[in-house]
C-alpha cells in the first residue's frame, strides 16, 4: 500500500510551487467570476476564492487565493478545460522531490457550481461553490449527533491495564483547545510525520529536527511518553539513501540515520517502531509459510538481514527504547502467518526485537475481532510486547470505504446509528485488550479527533471534527466502571416501591455511581446473600428502548425482592430530577457493560456485592424493543436464558434507527432456554413473536400469551399477571427450582389449565 498521494494532500497548506498552463475550449459566461468553496482537511477547513476568467477565443484560465487557519496561499491551476456548464482544471503541488495532482471539476447547477476535487487513488471530495463566501463552515455544524457526557478520563480509565496514545505533530499548527484535549485524554504521543526518514532526514547532510524537537519538548512538558515512528519504511523515505552506493554503503546510511535520530533522544522516548510495513500485502497459502518481505528498496539494498540491522542500530543508539516491529493487517491471514514465520526469524537471528505493533486501521462492522485476539495471543506467545499503534475505526456506509477511494466525502455526516454501531465495535475491541492487558503496553488511536485524521470524512476516532466526545468514548470507558467497587460508604440514593415487594427480600431501586445509565434493583438486605445463596443476573431492555425503567418498576421490583438483581437501561426519574439530556437513545451494548459491571462487582472484595452474585446465572430480558436488545445480547455466553416480552423480531429490517436492527437469522443467537410472554392476538408483536417461535428448533422454547394486548401488565400491583410466570421461569431456569417448571411444562401445566393463559412449548425433552 502506497500512502503517497495521501501524505501529499496532509501536505496541502504546507507546500507551494506551481506551474502554469491552460488549454481551454468554449466559453460560457455562467461560469466566470469568482465562486467561493470551502473543503474539510486534516488541517482544518479550507476555504477557496476561486477566479474563473474566459477571454472571446474561448481560453479559460483559473486561479484561487486558498485561506487555511491563518494563512493564505495563492493557486494558478493548469489544465484548464471549460465546456458550456462545466469546467475541470488541476492542481499540481510539490511535495518532497514528487509532484501530485489534484484534479478539479466543477459542473453549473443552478446559481451554484458543484465542484468535485479527487487525489487519484486517494478519494475524493465533494463541495459546492457559491458567489457569496459561505459565512460559517457549511457542512459540519459545532453541534455533536449525539451529546455524550465522561465521566472518565480513558487514560485514567486505562491506566493500570495499559497506556493510552495518540498520534499527531503537536504542538505546531494545533489549537490550543486541541493541545489541551490532547493533555487531557491520552498518555502517550506517537509523532504522526515528524520522525519519518524523508521529514527529518531529506538528504544526506540536512536534518529537521524542529518539529520532532518540538513535539518532545510538548510530551514532556505534559509527562506524556513518547513512541518514536519510524525508522526504517519502505514509504517516505528519501531516494538518497538509495542511490549512488553499493550495499555497504546502504548499511552504513541506515545506520548513521537510526545512530543520529534514535541517538538524538536517547532515554527520551519509550519506544521506537524501528521496521514498519515491511511484509507485503494479500498473499496465500504458499506464501503465508514465508515472510513474504515487500520487494521494498531496503530488501533489494540489504536482503533479509535489513531487519535485523535496524533493530541492532537502533538498540544501540538508544539501549532502553523498547524496540517494535510495525504493520497493519498482520491480524489476519496469510499476513499474519507471515508476520509469525519473520518474527521468529528475528528472534533466532537475536535481532534485538521487543514488540509488535498492531497497526488497527479498522472499519467499523468489518472488524476482525477473533484475528485479532488470537494475533496478540500469538504475539505475547513469542515472548514479545503487543501494541496497537494505530488504531482507528471508520463508520460503515458511505463515508465508511476502508481507505477513503471517492467515499471520504466530509460532507456526509455521521448518523446516530453509525455512531453507535462504531461504539459497539469499539467497546468490543477494548474488551479484547483488557483480558490481554498484561501481554498489552498501549493502545494508541491515529489522530486527535475526526478533523486531525488521516481518514477524515471517515469520522473515525473519539473526538468529533469540533473535539465532542463521541458514543465510542463513552462505550470505551464504560468497560472499566467494573474496576470501582460500590462502595458501602458510597451509597447513593434509593427508593423503596410498593412497599419493597412480595417477595421474601424487601427490595430497593437504586443507582451505583460506578454503573452510570442503569438502574438495579435489588433486596435491600444483601446479608440474606453469599456461598449459600446468590443473586441471579436479570438484564432488562424497556419497551421502545426508553433510557428509564419508569413504565416496568412494579414488575423489575417484584422480581428483585423474590431474590434478584436486575439491572434495567436507564434512570428513574423517582431517585433524581433529570435533564433532557438523559434521555438518549439506548442500546443493548449497556446490557453487557452492566454485566461486566456485576461480575466485577462481586469479584472485588470492596464491594458490597462481593461473592453474593450467582454470575453464572443470567437472564436476557426485555420489553418490546427491550426483548429486541435481548435477543441481540443472547450469543453472549455468559448468559442463561432469554426472556422475550411483548415482541418479536421484525419480518424485515426496522426503518427506526433506535430499533436494534435484527433479523430473523438473529435468532439462533439464542443458545439457552427461551420464554416469550406475550399479550395475545391483540398484541401488535403477536405475529412477529409467532413467527419467532415457529422458526426456532434448535433450544427450548416456550410461548405464553395472556390476552392483555401490547402494553402487557408491568403497570399492575406488583406488575400484575405477568410477574408469576416470569418468577417461575427465572426459579426454574435460574435458581434450578423444579417445581417451578410445572408452570410451564406437561398437559396439566399451571398455565394450560389457566384459562386466561394459552401455552405452547417447543423441543423440551424431559
Ligand atoms: O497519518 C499519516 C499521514 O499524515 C501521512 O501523510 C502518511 C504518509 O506518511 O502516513 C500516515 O501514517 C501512516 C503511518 O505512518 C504508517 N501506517 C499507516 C499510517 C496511515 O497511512
Amino acid at each position: 500500500m502506497s500512502f503517497k498521494t495521501l501524505a501529499f494532500f496532509c501536505c496541502l497548506a504546507l507546500c507551494a510551487g506551481f506551474t502554469l498552463a491552460q488549454e481551454s475550449k468554449q466559453s460560457s459566461e455562467g461560469l466566470t467570476g469568482t465562486w467561493y468553496c470551502q473543503f474539510e482537511s486534516p488541517v482544518g477547513l479550507q476555504t477557496y476564492h476561486f477566479h474563473i476568467a474566459i477571454d472571446g477565443a474561448g481560453d479559460a484560465t483559473v486561479n484561487a487565493e486558498v485561506k487555511a487557519r491563518d494563512e493564505v496561499r495563492k493557486v494558478e491551476f493548469v489544465d484548464v478545460k471549460v465546456g458550456e456548464d462545466a469546467i475541470s482544471f488541476v492542481e499540481v503541488r510539490q511535495f518532497g522531490e514528487r509532484e501530485f495532482r489534484i484534479e478539479y471539476s466543477g459542473k453549473l447547477n443552478g446559481k451554484e457550481l458543484a465542484v468535485t476535487r479527487s487525489f487519484g487513488e486517494r478519494g475524493g471530495q465533494d463541495a459546492l461553490a457559491t458567489r457569496d463566501l459561505p459565512q460559517s463552515p457549511p457542512q459540519e455544524s459545532l453541534q455533536p449527533v449525539v451529546e455524550v457526557k465522561i465521566d472518565r478520563i480513558i487514560k485514567d480509565a486505562f491506566k493500570d491495564a495499559f497506556l493510552i496514545g495518540m498520534a499527531g505533530d503537536l504542538p505546531s499548527h494545533y489549537s490550543d483547545e486541541e493541545l489541551k484535549l490532547a493533555a487531557e485524554h491520552f498518555a502517550a504521543i506517537t509523532p504522526e510525520n515528524c520522525m519519518k526518514p524523508e521529514r527529518v532526514h531529506p538528504a544526506e547532510d540536512r536534518w529537521n529536527f524542529e518539529s520532532s524537537d518540538a513535539l518532545v519538548e510538548w510530551a514532556q512538558m505534559h509527562k506524556m511518553t513518547i513512541h518514536g515512528h519510524t525508522l526504517v519504511w519502505h514509504a517516505q523515505t528519501p531516494n538518497w539513501f538509495f542511490e549512488g552506493g553499493d550495499s555497504e554503503t546502504i548499511k552504513q546510511r541506515m545506520k548513521q540515520h537510526i545512530e543520529t535520530l534514535a541517538g538524538r533522544y536517547k532515554g527520551q522516548l519509550q519506544s521506537w517502531d524501528v521496521v514498519n510495513e515491511a511484509i507485503s500485502d494479500g498473499g496465500n497459502a504458499e506464501t503465508a509459510k514465508t515472510e513474504n518481505l515487500r520487494n521494498s528498496n531496503w530488501l533489494q539494498a540489504l536482503g533479509p538481514e535489513f531487519l535485523t540491522l535496524a533493530f541492532k542500530y537502533a538498540r544501540e543508539a538508544d539501549p532502553d527504547a523498547v524496540l517494535y516491529y510495525n504493520d497493519y493487517n498482520i491480524e489476519s491471514g496469510p499476513k499474519h502467518a507471515s508476520s509469525m514465520v519473520l518474527l521468529k526469524r528475528l528472534l533466532d537471528e537475536g535481532a534485538p526485537i521487543d514488540g509488535v505493533g498492531i497497526q488497527g486501521h479498522w472499519r467499523s462492522g468489518r472488524v476482525p475481532f477473533d484475528d485479532i485476539e488470537k494475533a496478540i495471543a500469538d504475539y505475547a506467545s513469542l515472548g514479545l510486547k503487543v501494541s496497537i499503534t494505530e488504531l482507528d475505526v471508520t463508520i460503515r456506509g458511505e463515508s465508511g470505504g476502508q481507505f477513503g477511494r471517492r467515499q471520504s466525502r466530509s460532507n456526509t455526516p455521521a448518523s446516530l446509528d453509525d455512531l453507535n454501531a462504531q461504539a459497539e465495535d469499539y467497546a468490543k475491541l477494548f474488551s479484547i485488550f483488557k483480558k490481554h492487558e498484561d501481554a498489552i503496553e498501549r493502545v494508541t488511536f491515529w489522530g486527535l479527533s475526526d478533523r486531525r485524521t488521516w481518514r477524515w470524512g471517515q469520522h473515525p476516532l473519539l473526538f468529533d471534527a469540533n473535539n465532542n466526545p463521541k458514543p465510542a468514548y463513552a462505550s470505551i470507558v464504560a468497560l472499566t466502571r467494573g474496576d470501582e467497587a460500590e462502595s458501602a460508604t458510597n451509597q447513593p440514593k434509593k427508593v423503596e416501591i410498593e412497599d419493597g415487594g412480595q417477595g421474601p427480600y424487601s427490595a430497593i431501586v437504586t443507582e451505583s455511581p460506578t454503573l452510570s445509565g442503569m438502574t438495579i434493583y435489588r433486596p435491600e438486605d444483601l446479608n440474606a446473600f453469599g456461598t449459600e445463596q446468590r443473586l441471579p443476573v436479570l438484564l432488562w431492555g424497556n419497551g421502545a428502548c426508553a433510557n428509564t425503567t419508569e413504565e416496568h418498576k412494579n414488575f423489575l421490583n417484584e422480581i428483585a425482592s423474590h431474590g434478584y438483581i436486575v439491572l434495567g437501561i436507564g434512570l428513574l426519574d423517582q431517585l433524581q430530577q433529570r435533564d433532557e439530556s438523559s434521555r438518549q437513545r439506548t442500546n443493548s451494548s449497556q446490557l453487557i457493560a452492566a454485566l461486566d459491571w456485576i461480575i466485577a462487582q462481586d469479584a472485588n472484595d470492596n464491594s458490597i456485592y462481593f461473592e453474593k452474585i450467582d454470575t453464572t446465572k443470567v437472564a436476557a430480558m426485555g420489553m418490546s424493543c427491550g426483548g429486541l436488545q435481548a435477543i441481540e445480547i443472547s450469543d453472549d455466553p455468559r448468559i442463561t436464558t432469554t426472556v422475550v416480552c411483548n415482541s418479536g423480531v421484525l419480518p424485515s429490517r426496522s426503518p427506526m434507527a433506535s430499533m436494534p436492527d435484527l433479523t430473523k437469522d438473529d435468532l439462533k443467537k439464542f443458545h439457552g432456554p427461551v420464554l416469550y410472554i406475550m399479550g395475545g392476538p391483540s398484541d401488535i408483536a403477536y405475529n412477529n413473536a409467532m413467527d419467532d417461535f415457529s422458526r426456532v428448533d434448535h433450544v427450548p422454547i416456550v410461548m405464553a400469551n395472556l390476552d392483555v394486548g401490547h402494553g402487557g401488565t408491568y403497570r399492575r400491583p406488583h406488575g400484575g399477571k405477568y410477574s408469576p410466570v416470569a418468577l417461575a421461569w427465572l426459579d426454574w431456569q435460574l435458581k434450578g427450582k423444579q417445581d417451578a417448571a410445572k408452570t410451564f411444562l406437561g398437559e396439566n401445566s399451571q398455565l394450560a389449565n389457566d384459562y386466561e393463559w394459552k401455552i405452547e412449548t417447543k423441543n423440551i425433552h424431559q
